[in-house]
């Protein structure tokens, strides 16, 4: 729970910006040797072993709550780990070094190195693997029920935006689980944008202006469900997600912990208005641009998002 909420909380927590800004650059730019170098280990490898040598530069004392999946047994950036150098607010710090290790190494648009902070436990402690998601920009805020049908949801999404359902455009991930979902929104003329990996990129096309995308739609990573939900609530878009288990192991575990069924609003995956969350892009997509290459340097397009600035889109170059 957040005890702190003065003005100096949010000035401590502000301070985290450009360090963390810098830790999602740097990784994106290290990313740059392995796109399209089908090498999707060595990649996430790059862009973990920039972020983390960043990140323990950073104020304050922070504990990665969503890092490198159990999955991995990743030996940096794992759930539990303290980074920063102590003189600073304590908080919580989910990253994804590099998020769409898949598309990286095949040189598809949309991987990303990401990460969000938020003060100490604001973040859901997340149990299992996957979550099923809807989210949306803030213009059709208030508009999204998960238990309700994708068709309902779409109905009101389109309402409040002030389109026609067929002209909705829906992100879904190009997974076999969804081949049902994929059918019924086409069904109903509108249009599915179908990405090969990457929910959080998705999230953030239907957030910003230009996005191209109006609602993202189906079951992806529950960590990336809470990177996501901190720009959801700081740009005040929608989201919601409810757990969606892929496997018995899985549901055991999620039903083991009593969150079997239940329904993540915005506020329980990211508590805090005091989040700040950043990413970089690594290849090219909508709603921000791939990393580059000149004689200066790695050029890096980022997007930072705060409470105070709201979205700011920033160009960086890393020399070598
Ligand atoms: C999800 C999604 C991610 O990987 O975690 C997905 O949230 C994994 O899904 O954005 P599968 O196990 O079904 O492949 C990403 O697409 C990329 O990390």
């Amino acid at each position: 729970m957040l005890t702190e909420t003065n003005g100096s909380w949010s000035d401590r927590m502000a301070s985290l910006a450009l360090p963390l800004l810098d830790a999602a650059t740097v990784a994106a730019a290290r990313c740059y040797s392995w796109i399209g170098r089908g090498d999707k280990i060595a990649a996430d490898h790059a862009a973990v072993e920039a972020m983390r040598a960043h990140l323990s530069t950073v104020p304050g004392h922070g504990v990665v709550v969503i890092g490198e999946g159990e999955k991995d047994n990743a030996p940096m950036l794992f759930a539990g780990e303290e980074i920063g150098c102590g003189q600073g607010p304590e908080f919580d710090l989910a990253v994804d070094p590099l998020e769409g290790t898949n598309l990286c190494a095949r040189g598809w648009p949309g991987a990303i190195t990401v990460l969000a902070a938020a003060p100490r436990h604001t973040f859901a402690p997340i149990v299992g693997f996957y979550m099923d998601k809807l989210v949306v920009g803030p213009a059709a805020h208030g508009a999204i029920d998960i238990e309700a049908p994708i068709e309902d949801n779409m109905a009101k999404v389109a309402a409040a935006i002030g389109i026609k359902v067929s002209s909705l455009q829906v992100a879904v991930l190009a997974k076999p689980r969804h081949a049902e979902l994929i059918a019924r929104i086409r069904a109903t003329g509108a249009g599915v944008v179908e990405i090969p990996d990457g929910d959080v990129m998705a999230g953030l096309a239907s957030l910003v202006p230009g996005g191209g995308i109006d609602l993202s739609a189906g079951i992806g990573g529950a960590p990336e469900g809470v990177i996501t939900a901190c720009a959801v609530r700081l740009l005040g878009g929608d989201m919601q997600g409810k757990p969606a288990p892929q496997s018995d192991e899985e549901r055991e575990m999620v039903t083991d912990a009593g969150e079997l069924g239940r329904v993540y609003a915005l506020d329980d995956l990211s508590e805090s208005d005091d989040g700040i969350f950043v990413a970089s892009g690594v290849t090219g997509s909508t709603a921000l641009p791939g990393v580059t290459v000149s004689r200066d340097g790695f050029h890096v397009q980022s997007v930072l998002i705060t409470r105070d600035q709201g979205l700011l889109r920033i160009g960086s170059t890393v020399r070598d």
